[in-house]
């Protein structure tokens, strides 16, 4: 069984939203495409509270793009963004949410981050995603999203860490690029982790996906 996992897919990670990812709205077309050939789409959504560690305001005298410790890990800090049930959280409005049949939240506990679909950045947590491949026999998961060198790359890594076959989309995902060559650089490490790095072209044009 292939699953499709459309990660973070929300306004707020797109050029008009609180932390802006460059086009990031030209992976809503390539999910919508695939979305339709997957008989399981699971989606992930960065939903935080307001009082998350992750946000600069959260930490006087901090701005974004510092780096602070939190949860006992190095922590990026950030704009406020996808603030739970705000505008910002919620789904592109292009995207097709009919065939999703399941949200997993993430980064809801306000003293760690969480950029993986699967465990908090610490990996103490798990979110539930692994637990509900498996009870759906999911072997191979085919992801794309935003943004590619956090919660893609982070949700890859874990995908094959935990033994799944992992497929990310490239041309379904961009870089929030913090540092220019970020996103080649995490398709790099998703790549030598065991990753395949495919395009949508690639997966081909008709039927279930699956067979490519
Ligand atoms: C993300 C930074 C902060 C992501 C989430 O979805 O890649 N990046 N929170
Ligand atoms: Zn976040």
């Amino acid at each position: 069984m292939d699953a499709l996992l459309l990660v973070d897919v929300q306004n707020d990670f797109m050029p008009f939203g609180a932390l802006p990812v460059a086009d990031g709205d030209a992976v809503v077309p390539v999910a919508n495409a695939l979305a339709r050939r997957f008989e399981l789409v699971v989606a992930t959504q960065d939903w935080h509270p307001a009082d998350h560690g992750s946000f600069a305001v959260n930490h006087p005298g901090t701005e974004p793009g510092e780096m602070i410790e939190l949860g006992g890990v190095p922590q990026v800090l950030w704009p406020p963004h996808c603030v739970q049930d705000s505008p910002g959280a919620s789904f592109h409005s292009a995207l097709d949410i009919g065939p999703i049949s399941h949200v997993v939240h993430k980064g809801t506990d306000p003293r760690i981050d969480s950029y993986s679909g699967f465990f908090d950045n610490g990996h103490l947590k798990a979110t539930g995603l692994e637990g509900f491949l498996r009870e759906r026999g999911v072997k191979r998961v085919v992801l794309l999203g935003l943004a590619t060198d956090y919660c893609v790359k982070f949700t890859a890594l874990d995908g094959v860490a935990l033994g799944f076959e992992v497929t990310v989309v490239a041309d379904g995902c961009r870089g929030v690029e913090l540092e220019p060559g970020d996103s080649r650089r995490a398709f790099d490490e998703m790549a030598a982790a065991g990753c395949r790095v495919v395009t949508s072209a690639d997966l081909g044009q008709a039927g279930p996906a699956g067979g490519g």
